[in-house]
């Protein structure tokens, strides 16, 4: 047995083969949860698996596992991973780097005969983003038992597509993946991904090791005034939606984000019904994605955001309802996984420190069922959800030798 040592060269080539999948002109990928590219990387996955001798598992919510058999294969597995799934214009390495990075662990403990006391398997969770079928992390979710998948069978996308259609074309696009039953035991579960933030590159540092995730809600706001003629309807008569819209997103900008620095509140989509240019709109929708690592906060700042919209849409002589489409708390990690992945970031000499997730994650509902941790490494000016995502080389290699070093820990003692 030689010591088992990532291939960044293969890594590298992998992230390039699968950002060729749903490729944007921009440099970017779309590839949303459940969508022919999605089942294209799944299936380029599954066949790479396949040609090293791994098996190859689905569950009923199609994520997919990896398996490399140890000694004692009754064991439960250590899970490592991430997601496929992109945003509509999205970045190479949101997700991929962490599924591919696994995959590499697995072939680099492969090419060195490294036998691990129980089975390590790899993960790509369905539709982690959200952005196509809401909510996010549904198959995590599903898979730690904290939603029924039952619940989305007859939810439509943002593009109209049936998510149980596109679910059943998902599952029967990898016929050779066994079907497993949902929330199998695991040792463990370790993600890589990139940052999605400044810190780590400002700071100078290799490695962030993840602690926790701060709280995520996505409210969708309904404004309705009454529809009217864009030229013959005087201001007074109006009862615009529009106007009260724009006076609410004033507000929430103006005053309820800048008073408190780790308080988050972003609107993402907008529309008006019937849309049409010269008409006043008879409704207005929006979204808000709100964020803060305080549970209480949480709630307090959704408190103001409904007295803000109630307000406005009065002043405009409109009706608001307000609708939350996901409610995801902040969690903390396993402090005995945290403490493996920072002493493997010592032994290989990676400057590191200790953060929260700003982003949501898959491992914040793995961290229900298994001791969790995850492993940050820094991307260009901290952007992503971006087609200019960028990660360096030297942090993909980083992050891989990381993952190896903590995997190796955990499932070879
Ligand atoms: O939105 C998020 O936090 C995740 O990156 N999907
Ligand atoms: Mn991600
Ligand atoms: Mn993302
Ligand atoms: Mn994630």
């Amino acid at each position: 047995m030689t010591s088992p040592a990532i291939r960044a060269e293969r890594l590298q080539q992998r992230l390039e083969a699968f950002a060729h999948i749903g490729a944007t002109p921009a440099g970017g990928v779309n590839r949303q949860a459940l969508s022919p590219e999605d089942r294209e990387a799944r299936r380029l996955l599954a066949e790479l698996a396949q040609a090293r001798g791994f098996q190859v598992f689905q569950d009923a919510i199609a994520n997919l596992f990896i398996r490399r058999s140890g000694r004692d294969d009754s064991l439960p597995p250590l899970l490592i991973g991430s997601h496929l799934d992109s945003q509509p214009t999205g970045g190479r390495f949101d997700g991929a780097l962490g599924t591919l990075s696994a995959f590499e662990v697995l072939e680099a403990l492969e090419d060195a005969k490294l036998e691990t006391s129980g089975p390590i398997e790899v993960v790509a969770w369905t539709n982690e983003e959200g952005s196509r079928f809401a909510p996010g992390v549904m198959g995590s979710m599903a898979f730690a038992g904290a939603a029924d998948p039952a619940q989305w069978q007859s939810l439509a996308g943002s593009d109209g597509a049936s998510f149980s259609d596109e679910l059943a074309a998902t599952l029967a696009a990898l016929p050779e993946a066994a079907l497993r039953p949902l929330g199998t035991p695991l040792s463990g579960y370790i993600e890589l991904h990139i940052e999605q933030g400044p810190s780590l590159e400002k700071e100078g540092l290799a490695i962030g090791v993840v602690t926790g995730v701060q709280g995520t809600r996505w409210l969708k706001v309904t404004v309705t005034g009454e529809a009217g003629h864009a030229g013959t309807t005087p201001l007074p008569y109006r009862r615009d939606p529009m106007v009260a819209a724009v006076g609410m997103m004033h507000q929430l900008q103006a005053s309820v984000m800048p008073s408190d620095a780790d308080a988050r509140l972003t609107v993402g989509r907008i529309a008006t019904i019937p849309g049409s240019v010269n008409a006043i709109p008879k409704a207005v929708t929006f979204s808000l994605d709100l964020r803060h690592p305080s549970a209480i906060r949480l709630d307090a700042i959704e408190g103001e955001v409904r007295a803000i919209c109630r307000a406005e849409g009065e002043k405009q002589g409109c009706s608001v309802e307000i609708s939350m489409a996901f409610d995801m708390p902040p969690g903390v990690f396993a402090p005995g996984m945290i403490d493996t992945i920072e002493a493997a970031a010592g032994r290989l000499s990676l400057p590191s420190k200790k953060m929260v997730s700003g982003a949501f994650h898959d491992a914040l509902f793995l961290a229900r069922v298994a001791p969790t941790a995850m492993i940050f490494v820094p991307c260009r000016d901290g952007i992503s959800h971006n087609e200019a995502e960028y990660v360096e080389p030297a942090s993909i290699r980083d992050g891989a030798r990381l993952l190896l070093e903590a995997t190796v820990a955990v499932a070879y003692g």
